[in-house]
């Protein structure tokens, strides 16, 4: 049996050379509440189509890595409660097992990679945790980036994270770094942080100038694509601020640890920011969907 599987579409998309985006499911079984995420994932998928590419939701149904999925594969990962989060490692167990899972930015862009996507939009990558001179807590989003060439597109790293470290692991680990219309890497749900980026660009063209670079080069690593989200859709800071640390506080009162930390994190803002979080968060994703449909076709007219 295939241990992945294209969808037709896809797979023709690919063959043509046509743009190709692809769209990972953790933010979908994990980052979005039940019953709206069905919604946003086939939102997502269409706006996709609308600028020109087509959408690859990657996930693991019965076994089987899916790049691209059926109506059905997207609906089980929206609404089944025992959805796994599965992260690089994870995916030969689930496999092994017949089982399903949903990738996080890791997984997706590992398994995109293999079959030839060179584009993955997502909200935000994961990144280091606040406390990982301790707890040791660093997405394996970043390591993975590291050796799979694929351009990330997100709104920076969320908040919750530590941005200064996440940036300085992206750093050692030579990923680059592009700010898209921005000289400020910025923060998910608001467009700055408080740390620069060495390199911006303005156009999906210097994306694919810079990824034709990297390959002439012989470097394996991903490329992340820091694009922020407009202004005038962006989260209010004072309401930013307060939940966020509303939410470590819960965090670390009920001892969430592991790949629980992000999910938890998620949900609390979610539910105590009554709706505003999600919106920008849905706004955040289509801002990112768009630029990387761009890249896609600037990636596929290059070719
Ligand atoms: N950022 C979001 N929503 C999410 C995630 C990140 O806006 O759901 C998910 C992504 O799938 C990311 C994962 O890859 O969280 C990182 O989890 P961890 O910190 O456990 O590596
Ligand atoms: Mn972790």
């Amino acid at each position: 049996m295939a241990t992945i599987r294209v969808k037709t579409d896809v797979a023709d998309a690919l063959h043509a050379g046509s743009p190709v985006v692809a769209l990972e499911s953790t933010i979908i079984s994990h980052g979005l509440p039940h019953p709206d995420n069905y919604e946003a994932a086939k939102r997502f998928e269409a706006l996709v189509r609308g600028y020109g590419a087509t959408p690859a939701t990657i996930a693991v149904i019965d076994g089987v890595a899916r790049i691209g999925l059926e109506d059905k594969e997207l609906e089980l990962i929206a609404s089944s409660e025992d959805v796994e989060k599965l992260s690089v490692r994870d995916l030969p167990i689930v496999m092994a097992r017949s089982g399903h899972g949903a990738t996080t930015v890791a997984a997706t862009a590992f398994l995109a990679a293999k079959a030839g996507i060179s584009v993955f939009a997502t909200g935000g990558l994961g990144g280091v945790h606040q406390g990982a001179s301790t707890s040791f807590d660093e997405s394996a989003d970043l390591g993975t980036l590291a050796h799979t060439p694929v351009a990330v597109v997100s709104a920076g790293v969320k908040s919750v994270l530590d941005i200064q470290a996440t940036l300085e692991r992206l750093e050692t680990l030579s990923v680059p770094v592009l700010g898209y219309g921005t000289d400020v890497f910025p923060r998910f749900w608001l467009p700055r942080s408080d740390f620069p980026v060495d390199h911006r660009v303005d156009s999906a063209e210097e994306v694919a100038a810079v990824l034709a670079s990297l390959r002439e080069l012989g470097l394996d690593s991903g490329v992340l694509v820091a694009n922020p989200i407009p202004e005038d859709k962006a989260w209010s800071v004072d309401d930013h601020d307060r939940l966020v640390d509303l939410a470590f506080a819960a965090a670390n009162q009920e001892g969430i640890r592991g790949k629980d930390v992000t999910p938890f994190l998620l949900d609390y803002i979610q539910r105590e920011s009554g709706g505003d979080s999600l919106r920008v968060n849905l706004d955040v994703v289509a801002h990112n969907i768009q630029v990387a449909a761009g890249i896609a076709r600037a990636v596929s007219e290059r070719a």
